[in-house]
């Protein structure tokens, strides 16, 4: 489709592929036919040409040597990463013919496709995949280890993934990012809020971490780990007893406010302080700050919903534009994601009609290890691709042992020899973003993107969807829907009443297309009755309350310290955990724990400490201060087994479920620490 591959020299258009809301617009420099340098391209109308340190440095992981060159079958123990080199031939033979058989003995249900976002082209990481696994009536998996309590919760007050346009935020008077280090995962956010601060509008982050968010924040609220709703609701709570509310806004396009304005009498600001841990002046002080400038505009982040309350948090803080009537100001609101406005046609693309069972079992990525040891009848075969789950899932010593087992039969479809591909049979390497036709989405910005490829499959990589193809081919299918281009892919799913005036040809010549959105509260929202719902009675049918409500985390054992492991600057998620540059770049492993609990334990500044519960130990160097409230202890990045020993994060983060959308619960663990004796 693309010409730009046999062009050896040149500067083309392509997109950056990482699970990242920015999504940003590259330049590709080719010299002799190789990738010599990217770089962000200034005509995109969001991302100007900026674009992140890891991306900068992309190219080095486009061309490392530890980069899977062929197919791979294992000769070792699982784990222990020894391969040898298979023809793809064989490696397909091999594949199909055990599924075959599983299928005659097991039935289909006995395999199980597990992916991911390490690629966000929607043909490869949701397209082909699907119809595939569809047809072959595997088991499906419910992809709910990123943002799924969010989105379920933002969607019972405002009815989808529908909130401000981030291009207006250069209108916003207050900008309060609230569970999100977006200085490291929204990068081109903080940009439009820098340039909105230049305008007089003042920047609040509210984390249980000073962060390097926390500290470009005019005001930084530090709060105690999973009470967010508590905060939200105090501000509620005043909003209401100061007069602060818009009566217009709340009669006209919400339902339920004069029930929450009873119900939120309870959270005055001295139970607020008491559960949150913010002093009563603080609450205040943001209250009235909240209730008097407009247009104010809310980031919610994923930090919030990674708890096991993290719906209900995400439900309630996004009730707040209502209270004031942002929704109506241009750069008024919030964002939690914006997916929904470029919603294409997934029923086209993804063809759940191949799949003949609906009945089919659905298993939660979130609990891969629990399935892989308990599920009866057992998962037999593993297919994982676009994710990396011996790192990335909770409770991963549970993961480990379930991968481990011998009679699973697990094939790893990805660019390098992760941890995970360390326990497949068979190993497949994966072409890079630069090698594929794909389209993207935004689920932050408004634009659509298209990928063409720019250089040729890296050795003997494949794409996706070539994968796919061949599995296809081998399984005896003959769908058509097995077999189509992507080119015929991405036109079906542009065939969306949300992409009208979006075509592939359009998309070639323009790179990014605006869809065309109407103003939040013009129509309808998607919510039952039409309105913002502060009152939600299908909340009620499901089986929570149906106002905001605070409800404390989950007892996770007798353990003193909440433990909040999230990303880190210079990887995505463990992307780049194995590329030398970024892993130079991240320098350390850190933990901060705040100066009165090292005090109290002999802990030191760089330190040694040994972290554990009784799912699992890791080992990290203590950074001490302010940085974190006293009975919290924070450490970023989902480090590479290669870094080091016992940086395995996620051995000790729980596997429980959030309250809504299955999601997970990292943030909602609790470990001891101690420092090392050497
Ligand atoms: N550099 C970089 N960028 C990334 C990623 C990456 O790995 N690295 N990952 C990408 C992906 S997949 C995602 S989902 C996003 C995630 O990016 P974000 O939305 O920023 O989410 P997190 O970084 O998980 O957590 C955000 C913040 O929540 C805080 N937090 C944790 N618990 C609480 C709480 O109870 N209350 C409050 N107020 N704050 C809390 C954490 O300290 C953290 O600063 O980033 C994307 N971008
Ligand atoms: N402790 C803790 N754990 C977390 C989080 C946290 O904050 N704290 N964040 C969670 C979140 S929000 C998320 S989204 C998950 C993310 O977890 P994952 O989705 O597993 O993300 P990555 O670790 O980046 O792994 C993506 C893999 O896909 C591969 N890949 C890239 N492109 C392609 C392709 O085109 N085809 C194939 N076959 N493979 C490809 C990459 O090489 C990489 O190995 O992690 C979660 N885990
Ligand atoms: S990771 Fe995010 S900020 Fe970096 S280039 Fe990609 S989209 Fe842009
Ligand atoms: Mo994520």
């Amino acid at each position: 489709m693309s010409s730009f591959k046999k062009q050896a020299n040149g500067i083309f258009p392509s997109v950056c592929s990482l699970d990242c809301p920015d999504q940003c617009g590259l330049l590709v420099h080719k010299k002799d036919g190789k990738i010599v340098k990217i770089v962000g391209d200034p005509n995109h109308p969001v991302t100007n040409g900026n674009i992140c340190n890891k991306v900068r440095n992309m190219t080095e992981r486009i061309y490392d040597p530890k980069r899977l060159q062929f197919p791979m079958r294992r000769t070792g123990i699982k784990g222990d990463g020894k391969y040898e080199r298979i023809s793809w031939t064989e490696a397909i033979e091999t594949i199909t013919s055990r599924w075959k058989h599983l299928i005659r003995t097991s039935g289909p249900e006995s395999i199980l496709p597990y992916s991911f976002y390490g690629n966000m082209g929607n043909v490869n990481a949701e397209g082909i995949d699907r119809r595939f696994f569809h047809r072959l009536g595997a088991s499906k998996l419910e992809r709910a280890i990123c943002s799924s309590a969010g989105s379920v919760g933002y969607q019972y007050t405002m009815g989808g993934s529908f909130g401000m346009d981030p291009e207006d935020t250069i209108h916003s008077k207050l900008i309060i990012f609230w569970g999100i280090n977006a200085v490291s995962t929204n990068m081109h956010q903080v940009i439009l809020a820098q340039k909105a601060r230049k305008n007089g509008a003042k920047i609040i982050v509210i984390d249980v971490h000073k962060n390097q968010t926390g500290r470009m924040a005019d005001w930084f609220i530090p709060i105690l780990p999973g009470t967010d709703a508590a905060l939200a609701l105090g501000i509620m709570h005043i909003l209401f007893a100061e007069d602060m509310i818009d009566s217009h806004f709340l009669e006209t396009y919400t339902v339920g406010y004069k029930k929450l304005r009873e119900h939120v009498i309870q959270y005055d600001p001295n139970t607020v302080s008491e559960i949150t841990g913010i002093p009563v002046e603080d609450i205040l002080e943001l209250a009235r700050l909240y209730g008097r400038t407009s247009p104010s505009f809310i980031r919610i982040g994923n930090g919030l919903q990674h708890h096991d309350n993290g719906g209900m948090c995400v439900r309630t803080i996004s009730c707040l534009p209502a209270l004031t009537g942002q929704w109506l100001n241009k750069g008024g609101g919030a964002i939690k994601g914006n997916k929904g406005y470029l919603s294409h046609n997934t029923k086209n693309l993804q063809r759940p009609d191949l799949l003949k069972n609906q009945n089919t079992r659905i298993i939660n990525m979130n609990q891969l290890g629990q399935a892989l040891l308990t599920l009866d009848p057992p998962i037999k075969s593993l297919f994982i691709y676009g994710s990396n789950p011996a790192i990335v899932a909770p409770e991963s010593n549970k993961v480990r042992r379930g991968l481990a087992r011998d009679d699973l039969f697990t094939v790893v479809h990805d660019l390098f020899l992760t941890e995970t591909a360390k326990y497949a049979d068979i190993v497949l390497p994966a072409t890079s973003v630069f090698e594929n036709t794909d389209f993207y989405t935004s689920f932050w910005h408004h634009y659509i993107q298209l990928q063409q490829p720019i250089i040729e499959n890296y050795k003997e990589s494949k794409s996706n969807v070539e994968v796919f193809q061949l599995l296809a081919k081998a399984m005896d299918f003959n769908d058509e829907a097995l077999f189509e281009s992507e080119a015929e892919m991405i036109k079906q799913a542009l065939d969306s009443p949300n992409l009208t005036g979006i075509d592939l040809e359009g998309l070639k010549k323009d790179h990014y297309k605006k869809a065309q959105i109407k103003p939040l509260l013009h129509g309808k929202l998607l919510t039952p009755t039409g309105k913002i719902e502060l009152y939600s009675e299908q909340m009620e049918k499901h089986g929570y309350p149906p106002l905001p409500t605070y409800i404390p985390l989950e007892d996770d054992g007798e353990y003193p310290f909440q433990f909040i492991a999230g990303p880190n600057h210079n990887f995505l998620n463990s992307t780049f955990s194995n590329n030398e540059k970024h892993i130079k770049l991240e320098k350390e492993a850190l933990i901060y724990v705040n100066t009165k609990d090292a005090k109290s334990l002999g802990i030191e500044n760089g330190d040694m400490i040994r972290i554990w519960n009784e799912r699992g130990e890791c080992k990290l160097k203590a950074t001490t201060g302010d940085n974190v409230l006293s009975g919290v202890v924070v450490t970023q990045g989902l480090w590479s087994d290669s870094t080091g020993s016992q940086r395995l994060l996620n051995s000790l983060t729980p596997d429980r479920l959030a309250d809504m959308g299955g999601g997970a619960t990292f943030f909602s663990g609790k470990v001891n620490i101690a420092k090392v004796e050497e």
